[in-house]
């Protein structure tokens, strides 16, 4: 672990009391501008800055408390995992930063309210919920840059996941990280809406991480993609920060597009949407044609997105009737 992350969790407590038992949540996030490619694999450190917005009431609530036993348990959705469980694993591998070799073993629960592994960014709400519930438990104060730095390590996405509403995550320069991590935007705009369209709720079949390290090794067109990223992150934030959805709407469909595209060009190709997905950006786009105001984005599994302002969800849900319908700004 870099020096800074260590230094950053110095003052933990050196056990953790059922006293101090801690319950975080996070809210989940959906790139408008994707993070795609690591530049450094054990520090996740992507090759482009992304932004995103988050998801309100839809993320994970994680519970950090001293285990019962002599080991440690993980619950994932009301199931205890047995130790050989990727999700366990990387679970473990993450308290570790906070544990740091101390014979310290912990119950951890986690409760997403957003479909697992459906490409609706579970890890991202986890590892962040989970942040947060470390820090808790460990009685560390910790500032909203301090715990996206550190959650960062469990998942990239992580590090957007601190904040509701626009988080920009910067790509950064240093070797160890320790200028990569979200950013609030700080701004509200209560019109801009999602909606999601469940295509498959299941368990995806190839994960976002080795997806990505496939598509940098194999794919021809990824070398276009970090500085054309880094361009439309720019573009993005502009068009969020002047509430100006008709700029903002056609870059974030297409840099969802071109993200996909890079993948479809691996060797071999790498295909997270379905004839379904396809079907309903076809829908979209014959409505589009005929007057809707409404884009969308798609991450690693073939659910689709879409964004759009508020007075258009009448319209969306008429075309798209079993949408979810998320108001990120509108909860309390
Ligand atoms: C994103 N995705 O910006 C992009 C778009 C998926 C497609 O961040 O390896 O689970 O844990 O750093 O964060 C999903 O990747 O990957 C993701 P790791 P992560 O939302």
């Amino acid at each position: 672990m870099p020096d800074f992350v260590r230094d950053l969790i110095h003052s933990a407590m050196a056990e953790v009391t059922e006293a101090n038992a801690f319950t975080a949540y996070a809210p989940s996030n959906i790139a408008l501008s994707k993070y795609w490619g690591k530049r450094d694999s054990a520090l996740n450190l992507p090759m482009n800055s992304s932004i995103s917005i988050s998801l309100g009431q839809w993320g994970s609530r994680t519970t950090v408390a001293p285990s019962p036993t002599a080991a440690d348990i993980v619950c994932h959705n009301g199931q205890q995992l047995p130790g050989d469980a990727d999700f366990m694993r990387r679970t473990l591998a993450f308290v570790e930063i906070f544990r740091n070799g101390r014979d310290l073993p912990l119950a951890i629960t986690t409760e997403n309210t957003v479909p697992t592994g459906a490409g609706l960014a579970s890890s991202a709400s986890g590892f962040a919920a989970l942040t947060r519930a470390l820090c808790g438990a460990f009685a560390l104060e910790l500032d909203e840059t301090a715990m996206s730095l550190i959650a960062r390590h469990g998942s990239g996405s992580a590090a957007r996941s601190l904040w509701h509403g626009f988080v920009r995550w910067n790509v950064g320069e240093q070797a160890d990280g320790s200028d990569s991590h979200g950013v609030s935007l700080d701004l509200r705009w209560p019109a801009f809406h999602i909606a999601i369209l469940a295509v498959d709720t299941g368990p995806k079949t190839k994960s976002s991480r080795s997806g990505m390290n496939h598509t940098v090794e194999t794919s021809p067109l990824f070398a276009a993609w970090p500085a054309m990223s880094e361009v439309d992150c720019d573009f993005i934030e502009t068009a969020i920060a002047e509430k100006r959805f008709d700029l903002l709407g056609p870059r974030v469909e297409a840099n969802a597009l071109a993200m996909h595209a890079t993948m479809l060009a691996a060797r071999p190709s790498l295909k997270y949407l379905s004839s379904q997905s396809w079907q309903s950006l076809e829908r979209l786009w014959e409505a589009r044609a005929q007057g809707l105001n409404a884009f969308a984005t798609m991450d690693a599994g073939p659910n689709i997105k879409l964004v759009f302002l508020e007075d258009e969800t009448s319209d969306v849900l008429q075309i798209f009737p079993t949408a979810e319908v998320i108001d990120p700004f509108g909860f309390a």
